[in-house]
């Protein structure tokens, strides 16, 4: 036996489903009791709606909800008012996509993604196709994207850079940084999607040099349903609101509106407010265990993983097999077994992994694969973990035998 994670006694899906050995925070990660109780806390004693009541609970709502926004920004380095709630990552690139692409850019203009990149920060892209823009994606190569390939790709036309900065299939990192700067060189805007980097490392926006960075607040031990949308101050000040409604005006007549300040000018409707508070509560969870102790915790976990499974001959691993080059995301296939067969054989053992195209098929496209297995760790994550999962692979094999 190897030490249980310290941090797992803080999760009751643990306590309430005792054997679980939960290798899909990629997918969705697990929330501790102090996200819970944030959450449980707002709904028991205080739910209103928030910026327009003024009675007491809805100025707490408010006051939370607006602490929650300012624990964000601090968590990557940014100013509250570059901070706007959405559902999650998706519908932060779909507003990215959807402003820049009506407000900034003309027919013909391109727009370059990866190969690894999700669905979701390419399909918002090929939406502007009605408006004569084009979709380029920078090939990879053993497993990462090179900054020289990026910019390679770009071209006069260039007027936009939208890539994962984690690759949710092969774990591995965009150099975003060297990206940010061939970006602003090419005076092109600079998009991040930090689904699955924002979870699991110090994130630093302006270090980064990115103009849009998109979180999931799900995959960082917050709700499902809350996500942020981070925009260059100036920038989303220069631009319109992408959706319309109500709190994010300033005056609406019958002849036209005006807008509010930013963020409430890209905030419409009433938000998702329960969300919120728990992802404030996550970030404070995730600042209490420390980030670089999250990177290390998970580098050793994935070393201990990679090593293990590369000792299995019929076992094939995708991306970078340097353990320096990624994070806690291992995609792999068992030879002779299709990759669903394979997570429904590990789920009897109560070991959770996700397996298919992972919303990620032009990456299977080029690595000539109809989808694969994948697992993916936490904090909450053990080597006891991956020894359980080891050995129920052992079992796999006995039935394929
Ligand atoms: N990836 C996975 O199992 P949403 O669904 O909006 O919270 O996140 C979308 C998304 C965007 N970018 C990346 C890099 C992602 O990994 C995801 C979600 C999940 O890999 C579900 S497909």
């Amino acid at each position: 036996m190897h030490a249980t994670s310290p941090y797992k006694k803080d999760f009751p899906i643990f306590q309430n489903n005792e054997n679980l050995v939960y290798l899909d925070s990629a997918a969705t990660s697990q929330r501790p009791q102090q996200v819970i109780e944030a959450v449980l806390d707002f709904e028991r004693n205080y739910n209103s709606n928030v910026h327009r009541g003024l009675y007491s609970i809805s100025v707490r709502a408010t006051e939370r909800y607006e602490e929650a926004r300012e624990k964000f920004a601090r968590f990557i380095h940014a100013q509250p008012e570059e901070i706007i709630f959405v559902r999650g990552a998706t519908e932060a690139l779909n507003t990215v996509a959807l402003g820049l692409g009506i407000q900034k850019l003309s027919p013909g203009d391109e727009v370059l993604v990866t190969r690894m990149d999700h669905h979701s920060n390419i399909v918002p892209w090929q939406l502007l196709s009605w408006k004569g823009i084009r979709v380029k994606f920078v090939p990879l190569r053993r497993g990462t994207v090179s900054a020289e390939d990026v910019a390679s790709m770009v071209t006069s036309r260039t007027r936009v850079i939208s890539l994962a900065h984690v690759s949710n299939v092969l774990g591995s990192t965009s150099p975003v940084e060297e990206t940010g700067k061939i970006a602003r060189d090419a005076g092109a805007y600079f998009v991040v999607d930090g689904a699955q980097s924002v979870p699991h490392m110090p994130v630093d926006v302006r270090r980064m040099g990115c103009d849009f960075l998109a979180v999931s607040g799900h995959k960082m031990c917050a709700p499902t349903g809350i996500g942020v949308l981070y925009g260059r101050r100036e920038l989303l000040e220069s631009m319109e609101p992408v959706f319309g409604g109500g709190e994010m005006i300033s005056e609406v007549t019958e002849q036209g509106s005006k807008w509010a300040e930013v963020p409430q000018k890209f905030e419409p409707g009433t938000p998702n407010i329960s969300g919120a508070i728990g992802l404030g509560a996550a970030v404070d969870y995730l600042n209490s265990v420390g980030m670089e102790n999250i990177v290390q915790m998970e580098k050793e976990l994935m070393s201990y993983a990679l090593g293990l499974l590369l000792e299995q001959e019929d076992i094939e691993i995708y991306g970078p097999l340097d353990p320096e080059q990624r994070t806690g995301v291992i995609s792999f296939n068992m030879k002779g077994v299709h990759n669903h067969d394979l997570a429904e054989l590990l789920s009897m053992h109560g070991i959770a992994i996700r397996s298919g195209h992972h919303c990620a098929q032009p990456l299977m496209d080029s690595l000539g694969l109809p989808g694969t297995s994948r697992i993916s760790f936490y904090l909450y994550n053990d080597k006891n973990d991956v020894d359980a999962f080891v050995a129920a692979l052992q079992h796999v094999r006995k039935i394929f035998a």
